[in-house]
């Protein structure tokens, strides 16, 4: 490292080791690629073991997009679909139950449900699928709806937030994944999807969301347009919010996939980049709790070595992903529960099974699909 970023360097370690904030300009900084990637992750290896020992966590989960026909069009989206696209597809109340089957007989905890917003599907449609899954299958958590998602209802209902959030809780609802956030700033989110909820929403509906009880979670999609500025200015609208609230539990990057979409030009961000951003955004985010490397999206190897960059979370088993597989992604459909736990293990960390709000799972010795939640997982936020 040169002299000058040596010494700039020390004053950020100092801050971490210290637990001060970082700036914008300390994150612009660690996105220096003069700064080396090893001497960032450390720091973020730092808080990450600080705040979360010596763990990594993985859960047992499924997904399921029941459709992909979508009013907006996305530049960065390989999934969605137009209505008359023979792409196009809408799920069966059938065909969504035999998932919930699915599920139960695999151990699932949690199910991650977004879509699209389908032209002509009401939102009785959307608020009945949770219904319908959660009276069947009630022990399955429904991780469900982007603040995009929520946005639409909101349009479709002509309620606020709070009302549709309330209604969708007492369906069924359990929390929120972060999905729709993409990049806040307008340079950039005007260029990727000017139509849909814009930052302004995406942070009113997950503030509301943790007003009425929700626990959600949050992204960032980086990799495409953006710059290290947007990216940095990305993260601190999100810390600025769980000053506020303390509603979001886990932070996942988001690294873009071009194939199929109509970015498709740009190349993917590089393995060191993926490693970067989950380092920066551990020092950046410093009052949410995790940081997830969502293996799907990274690939595997890079989202081992990201459980030394920051990351203590690896996302789930995961089932019938779309959104990535269609963008290109060339990750196994499914991982199973001993190939997870031995990544976790051959990168230093204790294995954990974790709910989707961050309980232990206590599993039956005899039965593995049987299961109950159990004490939350060590906090020290
Ligand atoms: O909002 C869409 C992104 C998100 C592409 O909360 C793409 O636990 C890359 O939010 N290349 C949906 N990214 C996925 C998501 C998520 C995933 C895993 C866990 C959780 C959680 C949330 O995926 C979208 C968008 O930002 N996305 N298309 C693409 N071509």
């Amino acid at each position: 490292m040169k002299a000058e970023h040596a010494a700039r360097f020390r004053e950020i370690r100092d801050k971490v080791e210290n637990q001060q904030r970082l700036t914008l300009d300390d994150g612009l900084f660690l996105y220096d690629p003069e700064v080396p990637l090893q001497e960032v992750g450390q720091l973020a290896n730092l808080v990450r073991e600080r705040m979360n020992g010596n763990v990594g966590y993985f859960n047992i989960n499924t997904h399921l997009n029941p459709t992909n026909v979508c009013v907006y069009r996305c530049r960065f989206c390989a999934f969605r679909s137009d209505l008359r696209d023979p792409k196009g597809y809408l799920m069966s109340d059938e065909q969504i139950l035999a998932r919930g089957q699915e599920a139960t007989e695999n151990g699932c905890t949690e199910m991650h449900i977004v879509g699209g917003l389908h032209h002509k599907q009401p939102y009785e449609w959307y608020r009945g699928i949770i219904e319908l899954l959660h009276t069947n299958y009630p022990q399955i958590h429904l991780k469900a709806w982007t603040a995009v998602e929520i946005n639409w209802f909101e349009f479709q209902t002509k309620k606020t937030k709070q009302w549709v959030l309330q209604d969708m809780q007492q369906a069924g609802l359990g929390s929120m994944p972060g999905g729709g956030a993409e990049i806040f700033h307008p340079e950039v989110r005007d260029q990727l999807c000017e139509h849909k909820a814009d930052t302004h929403q995406w942070l009113q509906i997950h503030q509301t969301a943790h007003e009425v009880g929700l626990r959600t979670n949050c992204t960032m999609l980086y990799g495409h347009v953006e710059k290290a500025y947007h990216r940095i200015d990305h993260l601190l609208r999100l810390r600025d919010l769980q000053d506020k609230t303390g509603g979001f539990q886990v932070f996942i990057p988001l690294a873009f996939h071009p194939e199929n979409t109509k970015l498709s030009d740009l190349k993917k961000p590089s393995a060191l980049m993926d490693l970067r951003t989950v380092a920066v955004s551990r020092l950046m985010l410093d009052n949410v709790q995790h940081i997830k490397a969502y293996w799907i999206m990274l690939g595997i190897e890079t989202a081992q070595a990201a459980l030394a960059y920051g990351a203590d979370d690896i996302d789930g088993t995961v089932r019938h992903e779309l959104i990535y597989h269609d963008a290109g992604a060339t990750t196994p459909q499914s991982l199973s529960v001993d190939y997870i736990k031995h990544l976790i293990s051959e990168a230093g960390r204790d294995p954990i099974e974790r709910d989707t709000v961050y309980n232990h799972v206590v599993r039956d010795q005899q039965d593995f699909t049987r299961w109950s939640s159990g004490e939350p997982v060590g906090a020290s936020v």
